[in-house]
């Protein structure tokens, strides 16, 4: 039925009874506050029987200022039922439904006025100048949605070819990986080689080199010996090859904490907590303990050279002594360390570049160079692997995106729109991510990065949710919600912030236009 034919019907309605209306043209007579399309489920004729069928009233009751059906449905035009529904035709404009209970409440719920009308001169029937004014946004919504669907036409060219691209983009840096790969693999088996070469030519510096070093340890151990063996002596007076504690307490280098006497507490220190050392324990036990001591003594260790500290007695003995040991320590330690410090070592993966201090003979130095030529070409290929495979993720991610059911939002990833309020500037990167930067400075604070469509069921389209933003001081991570409608051009409209930390933004986009979804709308509305 148009528009036009509905309003003139709907003019002949004549009251007939305090809550009944007869519509003479339309020939459905139907109680008031009663639809048009539940007019059937008032038979005059019949007793009424409730929507929800569980009590049947006589017709008269219906409208009765009495509620009778829980459901409320025999009291539509009336107060009475608190979950009752009262329908306004509002000719002109739109029907309406609203509680019954607001009905004849003093305030005037429908444009029509009917919801009012036992003070029928409290509302004044403005359903016409309403439906004018909601006719011409209709309209001019209509042709917003009908220049714009022009450009989301050619956004949607423009995100399909976006995407075909981008489909072969991938397909051609699937294909760069796999040549990528073969020259990485090439890289490592040509590396491999050369260092096997490299091993073996340098075979006869290391083992030169072991050699020195375990001359040099075994020289090392002698001398901690000789050292070791002369001073036990020297301690153990009476010769009977045991150091006791009558021996030591005499010596005043075991006199650690210097208070003028060797006491229990330095016995156990040096002897081990035994009551005497022999002189292999001593050798491989006191020794170390009391040489720093006496090198100390003799002042050849001293604290960190600072003039300044020259004239400063309050050294920490302690301290000292545990430096002194780490030397001592590290002097008598024979393990492998020493050995790597200045050839490669055997496993090259661990040590990318042979130190170039060691001279070699020229057949050697060349296969060293060869072999670092080789590990820095293998450094290369899987560089290049490792970006390839970088890009591979971007573009599958971006495929995976929903642009829309065609893909009219592609081309707008990655493109940002700023907003100012008194407060902040706001910044969206659609698909990205949103944030906020107060006017006084400081730092961008992230108000969420992009998580999904977020619109309602008849159009998931219509809002975007960022997610995941700052955290909210004593409170949850940041978020906003984006609106999407249709305009002739991408912008940010709006932003308000509705809840602390969670923002709500107006955008306008061609993207979202559809002449079409705008025309169904209206025949819904019933105008
Ligand atoms: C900042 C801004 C505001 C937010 C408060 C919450 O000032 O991000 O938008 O409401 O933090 O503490």
């Amino acid at each position: 039925m148009s528009y036009s034919s509905w309003i003139s019907k709907f003019h002949t309605c004549v009251f007939v009874v305090f809550s009944f209306v007869i519509c003479a043209q339309s020939d459905v007579p139907r109680p008031r506050g009663v639809s048009l399309s539940k007019a059937s489920l008032y038979p005059p004729d019949k007793d009424f029987t409730c929507f929800d069928g569980t009590i049947t009233i006589p017709f008269s009751y219906v409208n009765d200022d009495y509620c009778d059906c829980f459901d409320g449905s025999d009291e539509p035009g009336t107060s009475a039922c608190l979950n009752g529904v009262f329908h306004c035709a509002n000719a002109g404009h739109r029907p309406q439904n609203i509680p019954s209970s607001r009905v004849n409440d003093g305030v005037c719920d429908c444009c029509d006025g009917t919801d009012e009308y036992t003070t029928p001169d409290a509302c004044r029937n403005i359903c016409e100048e309403l439906g004018r004014e909601a006719r011409a946004e209709a309209q001019r919504l209509a042709e917003l949605h009908k220049a714009g669907s022009q450009v989301r036409i050619e956004l949607i060219e423009k995100g399909n070819r976006k995407r075909s691209d981008m489909a072969e983009q991938l397909a051609q840096l699937e294909k760069d990986k796999a040549d990528a790969e073969k020259i990485k693999a090439e890289k490592e088996s040509l590396k491999s080689e050369l260092e096997a070469k490299e091993n073996e030519a340098l075979k006869v510096y290391r083992e030169a080199e072991e050699e020195e070093r375990q001359k040099k340890a075994e020289e090392e151990r002698q001398t901690h010996m000789k050292e070791a063996t002369e001073h036990f002596e020297r301690f153990d007076s009476n010769n009977d090859g045991v150091l006791t504690k009558d021996e030591i307490q005499v010596v005043n280098v075991f006199d650690k904490d210097k208070d003028g006497q060797v006491d229990e507490e330095e016995f156990k220190y040096f002897l081990n907590d035994h009551e005497s050392v022999d002189k292999e324990t001593f050798i491989t036990t006191t020794w170390p303990l009391l040489k720093p001591l006496m090198m100390m003594e003799q002042g050849m260790f001293k604290p960190a050279e600072d003039p300044a500290e020259d004239h400063e007695l309050e050294h920490d003995p302690e301290e000292e002594i545990d430096d002194v040991g780490k030397e001592i320590d590290e002097e008598l330690d024979t393990d492998d360390e020493h050995g790597d410090t200045e050839l490669p070592s055997d496993d090259i993966e661990d040590h990318d570049e042979p130190q170039q201090a060691q001279t070699y003979d020229d057949e050697t130095q060349k296969l060293v160079e060869e072999a670092s030529e080789a590990r820095r070409q293998l450094t290369d290929a899987e560089r290049t692997v490792r970006e390839i495979e970088s890009n591979i993720r971007n573009i599958k991610e971006n495929l995976e995106k929903d642009y829309g059911l065609n893909q009219e939002f592609a081309t707008l990833d990655g493109e940002c729109f700023e907003y100012e309020d008194k407060e902040y500037v706001y910044k969206i990167c659609l698909f990205q991510k949103v944030t906020q930067k107060s006017k006084n400075g400081g730092s961008e604070i992230g108000l969420g990065n992009w998580g999904e469509w977020a619109g309602d069921e008849n159009n998931k389209y219509s809002a975007m949710k960022y997610t995941n933003g700052v955290s909210c001081w004593n409170g949850p991570s940041r978020s906003t919600t984006v609106q999407i409608q249709c305009g002739l051009e991408t912008q940010l409209l709006s932003v308000t912030e509705p809840f602390r930390c969670e923002y709500r933004m107006e955008l306008s986009t061609p993207a979202a236009c559809d002449d079409t979804h705008t025309h169904q709308q209206s025949s819904h509305d019933e105008l």
